[in-house]
C-alpha cells in the first residue's frame, strides 16, 4: 500500500526533478485574465476560449452565482466579473447560465454590491464609476517611507494588487467603450446606471461579500482620500503615476515579467499597454502571461501563482524519505537537483528602491525566475537538503545554505515568529483599513505557525549540521512564539491549509523537532484537541468553512489530507501506538484506490480566511508520508506476526 503511493508519487515526477500541478482555486482570476485581454483589445483563440467557459459551467453555484472557490459560497464579487467575462467571450445574454447568474445578482445590488476589488476592475471597463471607488490615489507611493501607512508597508501581496490599481485609479483609466459594454451596463444594474448614486456606491457592500465589515477608520480614510481627490494637484499626479510605473518596472525585472501573483501579473499588463501600446514591456508580458494557464479535467482556468513547484519538492522529498530512501535514489536525486537549481542567488536588482527584503539564499514557493522568496519556502527546501545530505544526495553546498539561514534569521519578527515573504513593517492597526471587503488579513504580514514552524525547524536541522551556528536565540524565540500562540484547546490555527489539523501539525512538529518530549503539556493538549476531532470511523475531516468561522468544522466525510496531518501531528507527540492513531492509519488504508491513490477531495489549501486554493501534489505526499511513518514506528513496536 505504502509501496504504491511512493509509486505513484515517483512516476508523477516531472523530467526537471520538480512535482509540477494544478494551483487552480481561485474563482476571479480566469474572469479578470479575460476583462484584461478585452481591455487590451485581444482575445483568447477559440479552443482556449471554449476551455475557459467550459470551467465557468463546471464551477457555477447551483443558486446561480460563483463562489470565491470551487466548494463555497457565491459571492457578488466573483459572480459579477465571472458574467461580464463570459459575455465578453461571446455568450449571449439571454442564455439559461448567465439569466439565473443575473436573478442572483440583481437583488444583490449588481456591481454595486461587489467587493472593492470588483468594483475597480468593473471601473477599467467603464461598467462602474470610479467616484463609486474607495480611493486608492497613486500619491500615496510618494508619502515618507516612515509613515506607518506608505504602501511599502503593506503585505506584499496586497501593495502589489494596489499598486497598478493605484495607478489605473490615478488615471481613471478606462477602455474604448463599445456596444457590448453599453448592453452590460443595462443588464448589471437594477436601476437605470444615470441614477446609481455613486458617493454611496463606495461602502455599499452586499452581505455575501462582506467578510472583513468596513471599519469606521476605513470609512473616514475613505472621506478624506475621496476629498483629496476632488483637490489633487495635476503636477504631483503625474510624479505619483511616474513612480507607480517606475515601481512595477522593478516587479517586472525582479520577476521576469511574472508577477508575485495573477492579479497584478494581469493588472501590469493592463497598465504597460495603457501607458506605453505596443511597447517592449507589454510585448514581454504577454508572453509570460500563459505562465498561469492551467488546463483541468473541467476546462481552463488560472493558477492561484505561477506554480507551487518549489513548495512541492520540498514536501515530496520528505515524504519519499520517509518511506525508505533506498527505494527512491533516483527520483531524490533529480528532486535535489531542481532544488539546487531554484535558490535565488542573489538579491533582487535595486531592491532598496522596490522595497524588497534582500533575497540572497532564499527559496521561492514556485521557481528561481518568480523571484521572490518566503520564509518556509526557504525552510522547508533548507529542511529538504539536509534531509539528503546524509544520503549523499544534497547538491547545495553549505556556503548557500549558510546564505539560506543567514536569510530565515533576518526574517525573523520581533514577537519570535514569523511572516511570509518580509519581516513585519506595519502596526497591527494598518489592519483596519483593509478595504477588499472579501479577504481578512491583507494589509499586514504578521507572524504564522506554519512559517514559525518550518523557519525553527530548519534552523534545528542546520545547528545539528553546524553546531557552531548562532541559531540558538532565534530557535528559543521562535519556541516561545509558539507555545504563546497555541489555543486554550491545544490547538493551532492554520492561515495557509485548512485549518486546525494543518497548523497543529506545525506547532507539533516545531517543539518536538526542538526536543520537547511526549510527557510536555503542550503536546498532550494538541494530542487531546486532535482526539477529540476524530470522526467515528477513524478519519478526521475540515473544511473551509471551518477558516472563515476560526472554528473546526466537520466535513461530510473523511478528508485523507486532513487525516494525515493529524496523524503526522501525533505520531510526532509519541502517540504511533494509540487507539486514535491506529484507527485513523486504518482508515487512511482503506481510502486507497486500487491504483495506490487517494480519490479526489475539497480542498485543503486557503488564504486569507476566505480563498480556498488546491495543493495538487498533497493528496499524493502526506498520506504517502504519514503511512511510511505508521509502518516505521508501528512496525517495531509490533513485529509483523507470521502464520
Ligand atoms: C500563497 C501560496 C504559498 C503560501 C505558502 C508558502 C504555502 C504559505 O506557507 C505562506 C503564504 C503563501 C506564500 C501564499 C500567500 C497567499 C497567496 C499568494 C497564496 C495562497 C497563493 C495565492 C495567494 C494570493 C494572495 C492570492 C491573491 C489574493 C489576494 C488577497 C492578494
Amino acid at each position: 500500500m505504502t509501496r504504491q503511493a511512493r509509486e505513484v508519487l515517483m512516476r508523477t515526477q516531472e523530467a526537471d526533478g520538480s512535482w509540477k500541478g494544478d494551483y487552480s482555486g481561485p474563482l476571479f482570476l480566469s474572469p479578470l485574465y479575460i476583462i484584461g485581454l478585452y481591455a487590451m483589445e485581444r482575445a483568447p483563440d477559440a479552443p482556449l476560449a471554449d476551455g475557459l467557459l467550459s470551467y465557468f459551467r463546471a464551477h457555477q453555484n447551483e443558486d446561480g452565482g460563483w463562489g470565491l472557490s470551487p466548494e463555497s459560497p457565491s459571492m457578488v464579487f466573483t459572480t459579477v466579473l465571472t458574467y461580464v467575462a463570459q459575455r465578453l467571450l461571446g455568450v449571449e445574454a439571454d442564455d439559461p447560465d448567465l439569466v439565473r447568474a443575473r436573478a442572483w445578482l440583481l437583488p444583490r445590488g449588481g456591481p454595486l454590491g461587489s467587493g472593492s476589488w470588483g468594483k475597480a476592475i468593473l471601473a477599467l471597463l467603464g461598467l462602474y464609476e470610479y467616484e463609486g471607488l474607495t480611493p486608492t490615489p497613486p500619491e500615496l507611493w510618494l508619502l515618507p517611507k516612515a509613515l506607518p501607512f506608505h504602501p511599502s508597508r503593506m503585505w506584499c501581496h496586497c501593495r502589489m494588487v494596489y499598486l497598478p490599481m493605484g495607478w489605473l485609479y490615478g488615471r481613471k483609466a478606462r477602455v474604448r467603450q463599445t456596444p457590448l459594454l453599453a448592453e452590460l451596463k443595462r443588464e448589471l444594474y437594477p436601476e437605470p446606471y444615470e441614477h446609481v448614486d455613486w458617493k454611496a456606491a463606495r461602502q455599499r457592500v452586499a452581505d455575501t461579500d462582506a467578510y472583513t465589515p468596513r471599519s469606521p477608520w476605513l470609512r473616514a480614510a475613505s472621506r478624506v482620500l475621496g476629498l483629496y481627490e476632488r483637490l489633487h494637484s495635476k503636477r504631483l499626479r503625474a510624479r505619483a503615476l511616474e513612480e507607480s510605473l517606475e515601481q512595477i518596472r522593478g516587479e517586472d525585472v525582479a520577476t521576469h515579467f511574472i508577477c508575485i501573483a495573477p492579479i497584478n501579473k494581469v493588472l501590469d499588463t493592463v497598465v504597460w499597454h495603457l501607458a506605453r501600446p505596443d511597447g517592449p514591456e507589454v510585448r514581454a508580458h504577454l508572453e509570460r502571461l500563459p505562465d498561469y494557464l492551467q488546463r483541468t479535467p473541467e476546462g481552463v482556468t488560472l493558477n492561484g501563482y505561477n506554480s507551487s513547484q518549489l513548495w512541492d519538492t520540498a514536501f515530496a522529498i520528505q515524504a519519499l524519505v520517509a518511506s525508505g530512501a533506498d527505494h527512491a535514489r533516483e527520483t531524490l536525486a533529480r528532486a535535489s537537483r531542481f532544488v539546487e537549481s531554484q535558490q535565488v542567488r542573489e538579491d533582487s536588482p535595486h531592491h532598496e528602491r522596490f522595497y524588497r527584503h534582500p533575497s540572497r539564499g532564499g527559496w521561492p514557493f514556485s521557481t528561481r525566475e518568480h523571484g521572490w522568496p518566503i520564509s518556509d519556502c526557504t525552510a522547508e527546501a533548507v529542511k529538504a537538503c539536509l534531509l539528503l545530505e546524509p544520503l549523499g544526495l544534497n547538491r547545495v553546498p553549505r556556503e548557500r545554505l549558510a546564505q539560506a539561514v543567514e536569510l530565515l534569521l533576518s526574517l525573523q519578527n520581533r514577537d519570535g515568529g514569523w511572516a511570509t515573504y518580509e519581516p513585519t513593517r506595519a502596526p497591527r492597526w494598518l489592519e483596519r483599513v483593509n478595504a477588499s471587503d472579501v479577504f481578512a488579513n491583507t494589509m499586514v504580514d504578521v507572524s504564522h505557525v506554519e512559517c514559525t514552524s518550518s523557519c525553527v525547524q530548519a534552523l534545528v536541522a542546520w545547528k545539528k549540521a553546524q553546531p557552531e551556528a548562532p541559531v540558538e536565540q532565534a530557535i528559543t524565540r521562535g519556541l516561545a512564539y509558539l507555545r504563546r500562540t497555541q489555543r486554550e484547546d491545544g490547538s493551532w490555527e492554520g492561515a495557509w491549509g485548512v485549518c486546525f489539523s494543518y497548523g497543529t501539525w506545525f506547532g507539533v512538529t516545531a517543539l518536538v523537532a526542538a526536543g520537547a518530549p511526549p510527557a510536555d503539556p503542550a503536546l498532550r493538549r494538541a494530542v487531546r484537541f486532535l482526539e477529540q476531532h476524530q470522526r467515528e470511523d477513524g478519519s478526521w475531516s475540515e473544511t473551509l468553512q471551518g477558516c472563515r468561522e476560526r472554528r473546526w468544522v466537520d466535513g461530510p466525510t473523511g478528508h485523507a489530507v486532513t487525516t494525515s496531518w493529524a496523524l503526522l501531528a501525533l505520531f510526532a507527540c509519541g502517540e504511533a501506538d494509540s487507539g486514535a492513531t491506529r484507527r485513523g492509519v486504518a482508515w487512511l488504508r482503506a481510502r486507497q484506490g486500487a491504483d495506490g491513490r487517494w480519490p479526489r477531495e475539497p480542498l485543503a489549501g486557503v488564504y486569507n480566511r476566505t480563498g480556498g486554493i488546491h495543493y495538487d501534489t498533497y493528496l499524493r505526499t502526506f498520506p504517502l508520508w504519514a503511512l511510511s511513518l505508521a509502518e516505521r514506528t508501528q512496525r517495531r513496536a509490533f513485529p509483523p506476526i507470521q502464520v
